[in-house]
């Protein structure tokens, strides 16, 4: 997962794309933009902790220094284009169990609200499961396909294994409602 990115972007003659990634450390920007990209930076379809896309600055009282909480992206000078991102979501609050490498062990689950992924045993590297926005409390784990993987189920449909597709190469299905 990453954790913040600063880019000097008059390097750059393409335009930058960042999407579909989680970011749950709030203490600093989690994409800070330096310079004008020649075509554009474009952050779409991520999922950040912070509680704001920008810096937001509270008042306070006669005397007091205003409170500055850092946002999600930053630039100091233009180009940057923010579309369909998630604020004030940490979905490292929202972790949950199952089998999904099929090992007999429990593996942590983790839907950031934009992508699922799991780490097998809890401590591994996250792997990658499935595109959705569907966050943990919208699903259902469990083992619903016949395998040894576990299983999310999300508006009816079985993900087999968590993905879109199982290593037999079975698609999503709907679930059989019984
Ligand atoms: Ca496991």
């Amino acid at each position: 997962m990453p954790r913040a990115t600063s880019l000097q972007s008059t390097q750059l003659f393409y335009p930058l794309d960042w999407e579909k990634s989680p970011f749950f450390y709030t203490e600093e920007h989690a994409f800070k933009l330096r310079g004008t990209p020649a075509i554009g930076a474009y952050v779409t379809d991520n999922v950040f902790a912070h509680s704001a896309l920008f810096t937001t600055v509270v008042p306070q009282p006669a005397g007091a220094s205003p409170q500055v909480i850092p946002g999600a992206l930053a630039q100091n000078e233009s180009g940057l284009h923010a579309s369909n991102n998630l604020v004030g979501v940490n979905a490292m609050n929202e972790l949950s169990s199952c089998d999904f490498d099929g090992d007999g062990f429990p593996d942590t689950f983790l839907a950031t609200g934009q992508t699922w992924w799991y780490s097998s045993g809890g401590d591994k590297p996250w792997v990658y499961l499935n595109t959705s926005k569907k966050r943990r409390v919208e699903v259902t784990l469990g083992f619903f396909d016949g395998d040894n993987r576990c299983d999310v189920l999300a508006d009816g449909i079985i993900y087999p294994g968590g993905t879109s597709r199982n290593s037999l190469g079975i698609r999503p299905r709907l679930a059989v409602v019984s």
